[in-house]
């Protein structure tokens, strides 16, 4: 199974939305194995966003990221990074369609209420940045039979 990184970012914290995000996430029938609230380091935002670090709106972006505590959380799943991009939506809230996160709550380029991993190569990266071995668990969940046909459950 896959896993992506996924971060309810301060403005959804801000907008009392982390509840409905996650929810979503798990109504998706995605396995939540790792989450935790960190106020996100400008030292980690840089090695995060460090395809965006030469563009005018970075430092105006760190300062969001940074404003207050993020939730951070890794899901597993099949195919599970593209899952979470197609359910996240494209980057400016405006362009996003309904349905999707992004084009559900937001109306901004920038403060758009999710970060998702955009590769399976990216999320591993993101994962180790983020999470310690010891904060993601590995466990049965009940619902797992009636998530998967048979055929998909590796
Ligand atoms: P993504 O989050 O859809 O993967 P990226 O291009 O990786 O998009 O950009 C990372 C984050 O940087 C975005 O989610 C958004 O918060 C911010 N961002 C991207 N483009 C702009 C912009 O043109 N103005 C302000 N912020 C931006
Ligand atoms: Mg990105």
């Amino acid at each position: 199974m896959e896993r992506s990184l996924i971060i309810i970012k301060p403005d959804a914290v801000n907008r009392d939305m982390a509840g409905r995000i996650i929810a979503r996430f798990e109504e998706k029938g995605l396995k939540i194995i790792g989450m935790k609230m960190e106020l996100l380091h400008p030292v980690k935002l840089k090695e995060h966003y460090s395809h965006l670090k030469d563009k005018p709106f970075y430092a105006e972006l760190e300062k969001f990221m940074s404003s207050i505590p993020s939730i951070l959380m890794v899901v597993e799943g099949k195919q599970a990074v593209e899952v979470v991009r197609k359910m996240v939506g494209p980057t400016q809230g405006r362009d996003a369609n309904p349905g999707t996160i992004r084009g559900d709550f937001s109306v901004s380029n920038q403060s758009n209420i999710v970060h998702a991993s955009d590769s399976a190569d990216s999320a591993e990266k993101e994962i180790e940045r983020f999470f310690r071995k010891e904060e993601l668990h590995e466990y049965k969940k009940m619902n797992f039979e009636w998530i998967y046909s048979k055929d998909e459950k590796n």
